[in-house]
């Protein structure tokens, strides 16, 4: 009997008030039973935005040294347990043990990085333009966040929000999605194992109508989203009207570009990973190969040959290069977008079925598929799919390389292979990505450096590095006059 879990508000492990539940099964054995978790409804948010509002009172007030402190008992935890992590993600989500353990490192990574910036968290001192007065700044935390997470990285994702939220003084709400609660349960055993005090955190686990009244309560005035551009536009008409903060990282179409000077071996490489890794399912997958036309054919014939030995199965078993998709919707959007794909005139080349034998018949599974001679503006060039599906697309020039890259509404990240160092610094000026890798993968971003992008890929903010720090925190400026006399900025002057 598979167990039954709880969310977590108020330093206590409580059954949803809906009595509802959703049952959570291994994508790459749909026999496998995870568990029932909790399909929350508007009063447990409204619960956990109570119980939030008062951590926060208790929480704000720790000095940032010491809330970095538990930060890093956090990562500790994490690191000892990392294995066991990994095997519970690639359970729960599908993609391969060493891409999980990938994840649950860069979970581990922002613990350490937040621990740290506990001693920092800088402000400014500038001259004042008056004697005997200083001009600072300090941040300061801002309240509860409410933090909505998706499936592809079960664990990164939720502790790139969660962390400086908490760093910074704020209380949390985590509604992760719905295909990962486990991974999401996990984790806020952890912080709770590292000290996190009661009614800091709380962990609501649910779908539309939970995430809809953690975005619509006026008692939270910071929402992090990570997920589709559609529902990132519906949650930004309501906190724009509600004036609250939000950062949005959504869709991609990123590029790998060729050109004809490149290393094609590490190009090969590259493309593998960075397609077909996490089965595509990374807002910073290739989905675009655009080759030089000198290079093209070589290197498609070896994309070709390589993408169809690729071997698809249960993530946990480690011939596993590839594993399923998280559920069945999204695999018959990958099949959609293969028939779009046959009817705007683009040559299948590899993959475009679901495979046959008994290491994938229980799961949702779709070859590895590319689709050449993709016309620069056609569907599969400009539309994120999330899955393993490769558009090939010839240029002659680096120029039209570039024209090519940047005409789709996304801005995540982009990839440049040569051996030109003028090409490649060009690239880094002219490609419109807020990430841009030489030499490198679309993928593999790290923990300690901003991460998200540009036009409809996101609204501004960054998540890691030192910027999110900025994000989870009010900026608030302090004058001190001990002049004892009335200096009035803007007026008064000196003579010297
Ligand atoms: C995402 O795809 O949503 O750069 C996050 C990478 C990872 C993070 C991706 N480190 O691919």
């Amino acid at each position: 009997m598979a167990k039954t879990f709880k969310n977590y508000i108020a330093g206590k492990w409580v059954a949803p008030t809906t009595g509802r539940y959703l049952e959570n099964r291994n994508p790459a054995d749909t026999t496998d039973l995870i568990g029932r978790f909790p399909l929350s409804g508007a009063a447990d948010i409204d619960a956990a935005v109570r119980s939030a509002q008062d951590g926060f009172e208790r929480w704000s007030r720790m000095p940032a040294p010491l809330r970095g402190d538990i930060l890093r008992n956090v990562g500790d935890i994490m690191s000892a347990r990392k294995d066991e992590l990994s095997d519970a993600m690639t359970r729960e989500m599908g993609k391969v043990l060493a891409e999980t353990s990938g994840d649950v490192q860069e979970g581990i990574d922002t613990a350490y990085y937040a621990a740290t910036e506990g001693r920092r968290l800088f402000g400014h001192t500038v001259p004042s333009e008056l004697r005997q007065k200083w001009a600072m700044s300090v941040r300061r935390p801002i309240g509860v966040c409410g933090l909505i997470t998706p499936f592809n990285f079960p664990m990164a994702i939720p502790t790139w929000k969660m962390f400086p939220a908490l760093l910074c003084g704020n209380s949390v709400v985590l509604k992760p999605s719905e295909d990962v609660p486990h991974s999401s349960h996990l984790l806020v055993e952890i912080l709770i194992e590292a000290g996190i005090p009661e009614g800091v955190l709380q962990l609501v686990h649910g779908g539309e109508e939970a995430g809809k009244r953690l975005v619509e309560h006026p008692g939270v005035p910071v929402i992090s989203f990570t997920g589709s551009t559609d529902t990132g536009s519906k949650i930004g008409e309501v906190c724009g009207r509600m004036h609250k903060r939000l950062s949005l990282e959504m869709g991609g179409k990123n590029a790998q570009i060729v050109m004809d000077d490149a290393d094609l071996d590490l190009a090969l490489e590259g493309v593998l990973w960075g397609a077909f890794g996490t089965t595509g399912q990374r807002c910073t997958a290739t989905s675009r190969l655009i080759v030089h036309r000198k290079v093209h054919d070589k290197l498609l014939a070896r994309v070709e040959e390589a993408a169809a030995k690729l071997v698809l199965g249960d993530g946990r078993q480690t011939k596993t290069q590839v594993g399923p998709l998280i559920h069945e919707a999204a695999r018959e959007k990958v099949e959609r977008y293969v028939e779009i794909g046959a009817e705007q005139g683009a040559e299948l080349v590899t993959g475009g079925a679901r495979p046959r034998g008994s290491r994938t018949s229980d799961g949702y599974f779709y070859k590895p598929t590319i689709f050449a001679g993709v016309k620069p503006g056609s569907r599969l060039a400009v539309e994120e799919i999330f899955g393993p599906v490769l558009s090939v697309i010839k240029v002659g020039s680096y120029e039209q390389a570039v024209k090519v890259n940047n005409e789709v509404k996304y801005g995540l990240s982009s990839s440049i292979y040569t051996s030109n160092v003028n090409t490649a610094f060009s690239a880094l000026e002219d490609l419109q990505n807020g990430i841009t890798y030489v030499n490198a993968p679309t993928i593999g971003a790290e923990a300690h450096l901003p991460f998200g992008g540009v036009k409809q890929t996101g609204n501004g903010h960054r998540e890691g590095g030192w910027e999110v720090f900025e994000f989870y925190s009010e900026t608030k400026v302090c004058y001190v006059d001990f002049s004892g006399t009335l200096q009035r900025a803007q007026l008064d002057t000196y003579d010297v």
